[in-house]
């Protein structure tokens, strides 16, 4: 049975161009600023972004964490969306490692309101932290991939320019946002300081994601990477398929929007609840409700059917389409779903 594994965009395997590229790979020593592959991702990444330079970093939590550390002093507040993944899924590194207090902004759809961003700013008073950055995530993974257009960016980074807070945007998935809008990356990320983007989600490429901003900001962060351990030394191995990954694979994301769109469209037919508007990219988040089961009931019988995908809390679950499944498979999902659900009719929802 083939298994068709949809819990994340993380799991893609390199493409044969990939791995082509980084066997042919030239290399040097990245700490010294010697590796041309590295260097010509991070110019690449720059340039799609607009911003003056980019830094190679080996994960999305590290290219958040430095943004963390290089825009704010110990001790400052950082304003965050509830349900961002800095704030649940980084390990609490921003308190462990950066030594900043999370505020936390609920969001609708994982885009925070301008008014209660404004209303979050610490005014400047003895005994209050200082208010010195507003994280962003878009698309917003726990949202369900939703995404946030140009004016709903540029009002909030507006309010962050206007109380001369800096912005970083969680850009892991940035690509997939610009993709849905038909924008260049560039213009989404006009109105932010800095912003991490991961290679290695739906881009496929195996490691790797930038972190982009101004130039004496990556000045900065290429120092504190290198103080968390993250100095790579010959990694244009790696970079070779970033390289590969940012030339040639943006513009396929928009199959796997379609594919999750088609997904939603049949697990609505296999009574799941969703809402097909909030399908914008390449996640699906459904409610096992309907179905009687638990998310973690769900996630195991499709697993004995070999579809792999997570549960995201107690009674809904997440399905991500990305390069290694096409439209055939989710067909195959679709039809083994049909099968699963006719027996767990068949023998009542509470075994
Ligand atoms: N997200 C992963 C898990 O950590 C949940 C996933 O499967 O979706 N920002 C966002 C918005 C992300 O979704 C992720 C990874 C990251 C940052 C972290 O990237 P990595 O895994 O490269 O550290």
């Amino acid at each position: 049975m083939k298994i068709i594994d949809l819990r994340s965009d993380t799991v893609t395997l390199p493409t044969p161009a990939m791995r082509e590229a980084m066997y042919s790979a030239e290399v040097g020593d990245d700490v010294y600023g010697e590796d041309p592959t590295v260097n010509r991702l991070e110019e690449l990444g720059a340039e799609l972004l607009g911003k003056e330079k980019a830094l190679f970093v080996t994960s999305g939590t590290q290219g958040n964490l430095l943004a963390l550390m290089v825009h704010c002093q110990r001790g400052d507040e950082v304003i965050l969306e509830t349900e961002s993944h800095i704030f649940l899924y980084e390990v609490g590194g921003i308190s462990a490692i950066a030594g900043l207090v999370p505020k936390c902004v609920p969001g609708k759809r994982g885009i925070m309101q301008p008014e209660d961003v404004a209303g979050s700013i610490r005014a400047d008073n003895i005994h209050f932290p200082k208010t010195s950055l507003l994280c962003l995530e878009n698309t917003h993974n726990r949202a369900g991939g939703s995404v946030a257009n140009v004016q709903q960016m540029e009002g909030l980074g507006a309010i962050a320019r206007a109380h001369g807070i800096s912005i970083h945007l969680d850009g892991a998935r940035l690509f997939n946002a610009s993709v849905a809008l038909s924008l260049p990356a560039a213009q989404l990320v006009a109105s932010c300081d800095s912003v991490s983007l991961c290679l290695s989600k739906g881009l496929g490429a195996p490691v790797g994601s930038l972190l982009v901003g101004g130039r004496d900001f990556i000045g900065k962060a290429r120092k504190v990477r290198k103080m968390l351990g993250g100095g790579m030394r010959q990694a244009g191995i790696i970079a070779a398929a970033g390289v590969v990954a940012l030339k040639t694979m943006v513009e396929r994301l928009r199959f796997d929007h379609g594919h999750a769109r088609y997904l939603a469209e049949g697990l609505l037919d296999c009574g799941f609840h969703l809402d097909l508007a909030q399908v914008e990219t390449n996640i699906v988040i459904a409610s096992t409700a309907p179905l009687g089961l638990s998310a973690t009931e769900v996630v195991m019988r499709l697993a004995g059917v070999g579809v792999n995908i997570n549960a995201l809390d107690n009674n809904r679950v997440r399905f991500v389409t990305h390069l290694n499944v096409d439209r055939a498979d989710i067909s195959e999902v679709l039809s083994r779903l049909h099968a699963l659900g006719r027996s767990w009719r068949a023998t009542g929802s509470s075994q």
